[in-house]
């Protein structure tokens, strides 16, 4: 989708154009409980929306655009629309709202699949927002978000772009599919070159490769701007995390050893010896130390924090909060995905990871947190973690679930893609 630019045609700015289609198959129209739902049928196309809003939906574009660059404006060019036919009462957001007067709803999806809302009884609207539903003035009446976020995929960057393809007039009940967007990106260098792995071993690449081409809306542009890492036979290209008494009791030897069989070279590294302290922003630069210099792909965590010499467990402050939600019992989420996608999770170096949204202190603020900015969802590594209790019991735990694991392994039935 891009036009002509290649590598040496860049100049320090220049505009990258994009063409986004979308067709009136990328959804199903359902009706519940008298209002007209839109449901995706596309990959990163889902319900957007403040409560009370009409919920429409909003698609999350990718683009993979030249390494050490960066997006500075976003430029929506030319759209092409059409009105879909018959008249729709658009349902408003906030379907899961505990009520009407409680607390903001905790983060998640506004659509989900049809038994949890087979409850009449339980749930109760949002009220309509009364100034968008008695106007009949285009909503959301934008087509694309006003700036990217730049994130970073296996060393790519990876610029994304929220563009609402529906459009809605609430009091004729006209509804509208944006059919293509064409969309300029202003880019000019980085201050900063993304990491990137060195060497990778053949059989694992394809996995990045494929999923990259997955994730972005350009992927004719990925043989031009994601640097692939070099061929390597000297990679670990798998690295399990465990306790020293988790080891010593030999509990996941025949696990390492299928990995090996499957042709995973598989490093074992005992956590008391990267002395952590508790901390998950050093393992973190572990791990990414791996990726990039050792081919590792893959990370296995064996063991939960129960003490600064274990494996941490970081707590991110991911979603809009604030102490409403605190006090109706919505605690702040641990997540491990620092430990997969490795980006700086601490942007403002205060200590507290992952403040994307509202204030750490429990405030009302629902603003932009200050980790937002150095932030990206896309994962370098894929990391599992096998939430064991303790050296005690935890051997016979790890037993447990390693012969699960081999056994579902060998026989996947159905499943065998997934394993
Ligand atoms: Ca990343
Ligand atoms: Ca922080």
């Amino acid at each position: 989708m891009a036009l002509s630019l290649t590598a040496p045609e860049l100049r320090a700015q220049d505009t990258m154009s994009f063409t986004l289609m979308f067709k009136e198959a990328d959804c199903e129209i359902t009706t519940y409980m008298g209002y007209d739902r839109i449901i995706p049928k596309r990959d990163r196309l889902s319900p957007c929306g403040n409560p009370g809003e009409p919920e429409l939906l909003s698609y999350s574009a990718n683009f993979i655009i030249p390494p050490g660059k960066v997006v500075t404006e976003v430029i929506l060019q030319d759209i092409n629309m059409k009105q879909i036919s018959g008249t729709y009462n658009i349902c408003p957001v906030g379907f899961d709202s505990l009520d009407k007067g409680g607390p903001p709803e905790p983060p998640g999806p506004y659509v989900l699949e049809g038994e949890r809302f087979q409850e009449p009884v339980s749930i109760k609207f949002r009220d309509p927002d009364s100034s968008i539903y008695g106007s009949d003035s285009l909503w959301p009446g934008i087509y694309l978000s006003d700036s990217a976020n730049d994130g970073f995929f296996d060393g790519a960057t990876i610029a994304s772009v929220v563009a609402y393809p529906f459009q809605y007039r609430p009091l004729s009940g006209r509804l509208y599919l944006v059919k293509k967007i064409d969309i300029g990106l202003v880019i000019t260098d980085a201050s900063v070159f993304p990491d990137r792995p060195a060497i990778r071993a053949d059989h694992i690449q394809p996995l990045y490769l494929a999923a990259m081409r997955m994730l972005v809306d350009n992927p004719e542009d990925v043989p031009a701007w994601y640097i692939q890492p070099a061929s390597s036979e000297n990679t670990w290209d798998c690295v399990i995390v465990a306790s020293g008494c988790v080891l010593e009791a030999n509990a996941l030897d025949p696990y390492i050893e299928w990995l090996w069989e499957k042709g995973y070279r598989t490093k074992v590294v005992n956590v008391q010896d990267l002395n952590l302290g508790g901390s998950g922003e050093i393992l973190q630069s572990h791990i990414r130390d791996w990726w990039r210099n050792e081919g590792t792909s893959f990370v296995q965590l064996v063991g939960i924090s129960v003490g600064p010499d274990e494996i941490p467990a970081e707590t991110l402050w991911l979603c809009k909060i604030d102490s409403s939600i605190i006090n109706a019992g919505w605690g702040v989420p641990f997540a491990d995905i620092l430990y997969s996608s490795l980006c700086d999770w601490d942007y403002n170096n205060d200590g507290i990871l992952g403040t994307l949204y509202g204030t750490t202190d429990g405030g009302g603020s629902w603003g932009i947190g200050p980790d937002y900015k150095s932030v990206d969802f896309f994962p370098e590594v894929f990391v599992g973690r096998v939430p064991i209790m303790n050296c005690d019991i935890g051997p016979s735990q790890v037993g447990n679930w390693v012969e699960r694991v081999m056994t579902y392994e060998r026989n996947p039935g159905n499943a065998n893609r997934l394993t």
